[in-house]
Order: C-alpha cells, then structure tokens, then sequence
C-alpha cells in the first residue's frame, strides 16, 4: 500500500481560499474548449440546452446601453475588480512579527503562460521594501578589476541591453514541507518563485570595459537596503549569464523587485539575485556573508551542511487541479484539462511526466507555449475524469539530465533538517469528489 501523509489543517491560511473555490465554478466549460482543440472532444448536445434561457445571453447589460469610463480615468491599468482575489498572501509562519522580514507568496494557481505579472510576483524581503530616489542610486564596481567604477542609473543603461526570460525561486520554496506537508494550498506550497522578461546588461558586458585581474574568482554583490544583503557569486557563473536588471516585463522594476536595479543570476537561488543592488566587488575569496553562513546553507543528515549550494533543481507542480481549484464540480465523463508548471536552474525543460496513482506508473505530458533555458515551462495533460480517487504527481525532466527524486529519496539522501532545496516529486490526492489535498507520497 502507498504511504502517504497529509497536510495539517490546523495551519490557518488568510482568508480567500472560499473565494477561489467559487471561483472554479466556469472550469469545467473552458477546459472542455481547450480539449476541444487538442483532442476531437465530442460536446454532449445536453450542454446547448441549457444555455437556452440564459440572461447572461438574452438580457442586455448595462455595461452594453452606458458608456464605460473615459480613457483619462486609469492612466495606469489595474485588473478588473472581479479578479480582486488574485493576490499575493502572507502567512505568519513565514515571516517576522512585523511583517518586514517576509515573504508574499505568488498565487501561481491563477497564472496563465509563464509571466507573472508584476504587481503578482513573489516578494521576498529581509528588512521592507527599500523605495529608493534612482538619481540618489548609484552602482560601484571595485576590487580586482583593472578599472573602479562608479555608475548613475543613467550611465549605467547607456550598455547595450539584452531582455531574456527567467525564473526567480527562493530555495525555501517548499521547505516547510521536508518533514510533512504543510499548507493545503499551492500559494502557500509553492509560491516562493515567479517568472519574468528581465532587461538589462550582462556583467561579462560591463567587464570588458574595466578587465578583470586575473586572480579574481568570486564576485560579492551587495543590496543598499535595510537588509543589506550580500552573495558571493564564483566568477564563472558571473562571466556565463548574470546580468545586472532594470526592467521587468517592460517596465522599471517593481520597488518588491529591487527597484532601481538588481542583480539576476538566472537558475541560481533567488537570495543570489541581490535586489536595489549597490556594489559588487571582485576578490579571490568567497566572502562567507551572513546569508551563506548562517542562512542559506543545507546541513543534511550526515550532519554536515552544504555552503555552496547554487542552482536550483529541477522542479514541477501541477497547477490544475490544486486545492484552489478543485475539481468538485465535475462530472464522471468530463474531459479536464490537467495543468502545471515545470522548472531548472540547471537548463531547459525536456519533458513532464504525469501519474495518477501516487508514481507506479507515469504517462508523458506535452509541453505547451514557450519552453526556454531556466524559465517557468507550462505542460498540459488531457484527461478523462472518472471520478474516481488520484494520487496526482508530476515528474519533470531537463536537458542536463536530471529528473525529480521521490520524496523517499530525497529523505534518504539530504534527511528533513533542510529548509532549502526541495524538488521531490509532488503529490496531490484528488477525493472521489473531486476535493484535492497536499500529500506527501512516502513509500
Ligand atoms: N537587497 C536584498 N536583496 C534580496 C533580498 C533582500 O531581502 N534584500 N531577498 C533575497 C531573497 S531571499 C530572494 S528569494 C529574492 C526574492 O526576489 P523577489 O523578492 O523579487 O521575488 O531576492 C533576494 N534579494
Ligand atoms: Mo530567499
């Protein structure tokens, strides 16, 4: 028999989630559209008779007989109030007594594609939100670099830019969970991680310019906030793909993001990826900063503890069905679109695989939309519901040769001290009713 564990209710997460399950009420009509273009799906001729009568589609509205707002009314947009439930959330049990040192999770359950919208993506902060004057900013280059240099915003995006696509995951993503799952929900689950078009320069780029002395092997970067963060990142994954970042899908950073600037270390740990960024500095040391000594460090169960712990693994969820979004109000028969999002720090997605009885047996799902190096990758799986119990789990694959461990496995290699860098296999049970839970699959 399968062992598995469950979350624990008594966890309180912020009110919403009510809200969310009403929310799932039009998924079943826009799954069978999707499967209508994937799959020949034959639509029962049941489902057009009801519609007859409808007031949503014989009544006029009045958003149809008035004018709507001017133009002049939102000069910057904002969504439509009826999507007022999809926020960022908080939980204490992540965060200081005052809310500064905190995290806000992504509600990755309503995403669609593999942006996240700005004012959605996830929040990790160490001491606020630092709002800072851009023409009060400055960026300073020292150590062993042929050149010292000290750069305006300005000057600073007078480099040739590149824009590229990345996720940004805090290694604690999931960490709560290593003993037991923690949270039924995914924002909570999951939500430490989000993924955007990130602008701005590479550093091999600015490196030409200054010359890096030849004994220069690890770069420290630091954050002008109350935190002052600071990471030593080693030399070749600087000149390889960090970059130094002012936009974000299209725009200036978000102050949550590290506006002005931030460093990107695409792949790597979100906590690497310093926010409202102010120095880096060239040394031929790592800098042991309190962030890699006392936090960000995995001591496993040898009883030794991993300090140069980089990439993040590769990684899936599945998004669709989830605890917000359950599939209580299907049918047995009903074709369902099963969803998710699938990630590595180490490379691109290669393939998802699916199972429907806790691992036994996996069947492949199909990556959909763009599927790019170190970036959120969408897979889909279209399944007939039969109302019967699931043990749901994904299994993503990429092309640097890893696949997601068991959770047993996980266990038997790194133990549960470790708060960061999970990526065993995840598991949702989905009831007989369609109601979905956070499992753990230990056996
Ligand atoms: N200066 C500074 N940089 C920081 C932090 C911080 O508190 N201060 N938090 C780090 C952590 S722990 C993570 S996981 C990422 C989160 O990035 P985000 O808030 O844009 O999601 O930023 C990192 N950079
Ligand atoms: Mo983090």
């Amino acid at each position: 028999m399968t062992k598995i564990s469950k979350a624990s209710e008594a966890e309180t997460i912020q009110s919403g989630r009510r809200d969310f399950f009403r929310k799932s009420a039009a998924f079943s009509v826009s799954a069978m559209a999707a499967a209508s273009v994937m799959a020949p799906v034959k639509i029962d001729a049941k489902e057009h008779k009801e519609l007859k009568g409808d007031p949503a589609i014989l009544e006029e509205k009045p958003w149809g007989t008035t004018f709507g707002y001017p133009v002049t009314h939102n000069l910057y947009g904002q969504p439509s109030p009826y999507e007022h439930n999809v926020t960022r959330r908080n939980t204490k049990l992540l965060s200081s007594g005052n809310w500064y040192a905190s995290i806000a999770m992504c509600p990755i359950q309503d995403m669609q594609g593999v942006i996240t919208p700005n004012g959605l993506f996830f929040s990790r902060c160490h001491g606020g939100t630092a709002e800072i004057d851009p023409n009060e900013h400055r960026l300073m280059i020292h150590g062993l670099v042929e050149k010292t240099l000290v750069l305006t915003m300005d000057e600073l995006k007078r480099y040739p830019s590149v824009s590229r696509i990345h996720f940004i995951e805090c290694p604690a993503n999931g960490g709560p969970e290593w003993r037991n799952p923690q949270f039924p929900s995914i924002q909570f689950a999951k939500g430490m991680m989000s993924c955007a078009e990130w602008t701005g320069v590479y550093i091999k780029d600015i490196l030409k310019d200054l010359g890096l002395k030849p004994n220069a092997r690890w770069m420290l970067a630091e954050g002008a906030d109350n935190s002052h963060m600071g990471r030593t990142v080693p030399i070749d994954k600087v000149l390889d793909d960090a970059m130094i970042v002012w936009g974000q899908n299209g725009e200036a950073l978000r102050p949550e993001q590290g506006y002005p600037i931030r460093l990107l270390v695409p792949g790597w740990e979100g906590n690497l990826c310093v926010k409202w960024l102010c120095r880096l500095e060239f040394a031929s040391e790592p800098y042991y900063a309190k962030e890699e000594t006392a936090k960000y460090t995995a001591l496993k169960k040898s009883g030794k503890a991993i300090q140069h712990f980089y990439a993040n693994e590769v990684n899936s969820v599945i998004t669709t069905p989830c605890p917000e979004k359950p599939w209580t109000d299907l049918k047995k028969g009903d074709i369902v679109e099963i969803e998710g999002l699938a990630w590595s720090g180490m490379g691109t997605i290669e393939g998802v695989d699916i199972s429907f009885d806790g691992g036994k047996n996996w069947v492949e799902a199909s990556l959909k939309g763009l599927v790019l190096p170190k970036a959120w990758t969408r897979f889909s799986y279209i399944y007939k519901y039969e109302g019967k119990p699931l043990l749901l789990s994904s299994r993503a694959r990429d092309n640097a040769g890893h696949i997601q461990p068991t959770v047993k496995h996980e266990r038997e290699v790194m133990g549960v001290e470790s708060v960061y860098h999970r990526n065993g296999i995840h598991t949702w049970e989905v009831t007989a009713k369609g109601e979905v839970n956070n499992v753990q699959v230990l056996s």
